[in-house]
């Protein structure tokens, strides 16, 4: 069959890969890859070991060709969840990765693998995009919170959930166990660290109390590690400034927040050529740079960021490895052209393991 043997190929790639990085015994790597060519012989599949499960995850950070952070792979912290057996167990798991990841903003780069897919056993999905997102409510005014978000937060009012209405209210999470209906959990207060924004000098936000939270956790991407699948391994790292700054508050499809920023600093928005976009854009970031460090919530700037990535990409080059990556995501949306990642070119080739896009569960 196909799929056994794409696993099984798969699999001896991966695991040679990972005796070679691991430094493993020849014996022990031999005896290895014999157990699991019997294992998906026998049962189509085969199991990780600890060990390969934490590596191979780091291995997926590492081949992200869209992260400008992986300078860090190797230093990230794997929850083996792989025994969640309920939707209450996969959100306690969750609350146990928040607090460690939040860590009082000292954030810590985690991921938490859920059960496998494929091995006969019912899988998890977690239908929200990050496990902090805020909800996005369509009015006949326009949109109250995030845009992105509206075609969830339907979802999530048709399964009984209920928002505040405010322009910042967490969504819940949701977890469904193989094809039953999904389970709907609030997030504790407690669980979700946020940071009010604020401009070191100026008051951009004046008419608008904007604040985001602390922690991004993408989690309706799925791993794959040596041919086997995990459809629900949320990951965590902190956010580079821009994202926020530029893109979740400065999108006009998001927050919008340009004009009202411009407005609160008396630019010239008669005119493009005032620049007056570009001036919102550096100050909108300045001020979520200055609110998490005021706040002690670890964060990075663009510059130091692309500087990270160049030192990642000198320490595969010594480790004999290739650097794929996809260019139009590396660069960061505030003045990309002032850092390395501009002036060079990626090959956007996939490697395994990776993490990849899923259909979402819904809809
Ligand atoms: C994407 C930064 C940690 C995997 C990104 C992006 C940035 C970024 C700026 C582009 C996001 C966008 O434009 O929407 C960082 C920083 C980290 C970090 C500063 C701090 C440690 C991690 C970790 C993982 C990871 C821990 C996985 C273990 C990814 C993946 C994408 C990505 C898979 C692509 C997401 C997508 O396709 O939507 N990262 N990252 N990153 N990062 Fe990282
Ligand atoms: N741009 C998204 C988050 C994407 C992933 N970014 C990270 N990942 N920093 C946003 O919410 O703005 N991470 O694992 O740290």
């Amino acid at each position: 069959e196909i799929g056994e043997h794409s696993t099984q190929s798969e699999a001896k790639l991966f695991l040679a890969r990972v005796a070679e990085e691991t430094g493993m015994e020849e014996a022990a790597a031999a005896a290895r890859r014999r157990e699991v060519l019997a294992e998906i012989a026998a049962t189509g599949t085969y199991s990780h070991t600890p060990e390969e499960l934490t590596h191979g995850a780091k291995m997926a950070w590492r081949n992200a060709n869209r992260c400008i952070g992986r300078l860090f792979w190797n230093r990230m912290h794997v929850f083996d969840e792989r025994g969640a057996a309920s939707e209450q167990a996969v959100f306690d798991a969750l609350l146990r990765h928040l607090a460690f990841a939040t860590n009082g903003g000292e954030i810590r780069p985690a991921i938490t693998i859920l059960p496998q897919a494929g091995d006969g056993r019912d899988t998890f999905r977690i239908w929200n995009h990050q496990l902090l997102r805020y909800a996005g409510y369509e009015s006949t005014a326009g949109v109250v919170g995030d845009p992105a978000s509206v075609g969830f937060t339907r979802i999530c009012e048709r399964l009984g959930w209920r928002g505040e209405g405010t322009p910042f209210d967490l969504l819940p999470l949701v977890v469904q166990h193989g094809g039953k209906p999904p389970r709907l959990f609030e997030i504790p207060r407690t669980h979700a660290l946020e940071v009010p924004l604020s401009h070191p000098e100026r008051d951009v936000f004046a008419g608008f109390s904007a604040k985001w939270y602390a922690v991004p956790v993408i989690s309706d991407m799925l791993l794959e590690i040596g041919g086997i699948r995990y459809p629900a391994a949320p990951f965590n790292g902190w956010y580079m400034g821009t994202e926020i700054g530029s893109r979740n508050l400065g999108d006009e499809a998001r927050y919008n927040l340009l004009p009202r920023v411009a407005a609160n600093l008396g630019l010239d928005t008669s005119s493009n050529a005032s620049l007056w976009k570009d001036r919102a854009l550096v100050e909108l970031n300045a001020a979520v740079l200055h609110s998490y460090r005021l706040a002690g919530v670890t964060i990075v700037d663009h510059h130091t960021a692309a500087q990270q990535f160049s030192v990642f990409e000198r320490n595969e080059e010594k480790a004999g490895r290739d650097v794929t990556g996809r260019w139009s995501w590396l660069i960061p949306p505030m003045s990309p052209s002032a850092t390395s990642v501009f002036h060079k070119s990626y090959e956007d080739r996939i490697v395994s393991p990776q993490f990849l896009h899923q259909n979402p569960p819904y809809a």
